[in-house]
Parts: structure tokens; sequence; C-alpha cells
């Protein structure tokens, strides 16, 4: 059973517009592992840390302002190819050219507010795992159907 996990979290656009049940769906319907769920308003600190590659960008503060300024939806999810997978779900960063079907190519409009944010990278998913949730906060369990959905 593979165990890559990635690190997911509808931004507080996604959250104000009503779409935290839409887009779990997406990812339980696709065949994921939800191992770890929390709803949460980001210090400062942990938006800054978490964007830290983007320090030097210039909408780095106005980055960090808005994923502070209300509820985000944190998520680990599980499964194979689960990284690279998120990440089409999820779609390009500018919803223009971000095809539909995907989350930002059907819902967002704006680079600024684009719904959700998924960790690009093995790397940076154990990192932004490690930034956002404690070890008792994952929840490690087996669905019974694996054997439906992936064959190893
Ligand atoms: P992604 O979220 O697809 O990984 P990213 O890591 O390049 O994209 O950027 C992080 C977030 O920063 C992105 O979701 C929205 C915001 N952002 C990126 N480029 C931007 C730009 N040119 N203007 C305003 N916000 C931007
Ligand atoms: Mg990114």
């Amino acid at each position: 059973m593979i165990k890559e996990r990635t690190f997911l979290a509808i931004k507080p656009d996604g959250v104000q517009r009503g779409y935290v049940s839409e887009i779990i769906g997406r990812f339980e319907k696709k065949g994921f592992k939800l191992v770890g769920l929390k709803q949460l308003i980001p210090s400062k600190q942990l938006a800054q840390d978490h964007y830290g590659v983007h320090r030097e960008r210039p909408f780095f503060k106005e980055l960090v302002e808005f994923i502070s300024s209300g509820p985000v939806v944190a998520m680990i999810w599980e499964g194979e190819g689960v990284i690279l997978s998120a990440r089409k779900l999820i779609g390009a960063t500018k919803p223009l050219e971000a095809e539909p079907g995907t989350i930002r190519g059907d819902l967002a409009i704006d680079i600024g507010r684009n719904i959700i944010h998924g960790s690009d990278g093995e790397e940076t998913a154990k990192f932004e795992i490690n930034l956002w949730f404690n070890q008792d906060e994952i929840c490690d369990w087996e669905i019974s159907d694996y054997e439906w959905r992936a064959e190893n």
C-alpha cells in the first residue's frame, strides 16, 4: 500500500464561498484517504513560514495577510501518487490557465483567490505536513475497500 501523503488547504475564499464539502468530495471520489483534517485561522507566522519560498515576491505580504485573514481547512491526504494527482485536480495557479474540470478551473477567477493550496513535491509535502500538523493529529487508518482502488 502506497503511503505517499500531501498537504492541502482550503483557503479563506474557499471556506467563505461554501466549497469545503465540494472540495473534500473531489478528493474522496478520486479514491484518496483523508488522514488529517482541522479548521483554523492561521497566525501570520504560520502563513509566513508556509509561504517562505515566496518571501521575496511582490505579492508576499498580501498573500500572508489573506491566508491569515480567516478560516482555513487544513488537510492531509494519502494515496498512490497523491502529491501530483492533487496538483492536477487543483489546476494551474492562474485560474485563467486552469482547465475546466479542475478545482481552480471550475470555481475560481482570480490568482489571489484561487481557493486551495496543494504541496508541489515530496519535500514540500513533508515540510508542510510537519508545519501544520502535530503527529497526534494524524489519523492512521485503513480503507476497507482499498483493493478496489489500487492493486498494491
Ligand atoms: P500554487 O498555489 O499553485 O502552488 P505558487 O506556489 O506559485 O502557486 O504561489 C502561491 C500562491 O501565491 C498562489 O496560490 C497565489 C499567490 N500568487 C502566486 N503568484 C501570484 C501573483 N503573480 N500575484 C498574486 N498572487 C500570486
Ligand atoms: Mg505553491
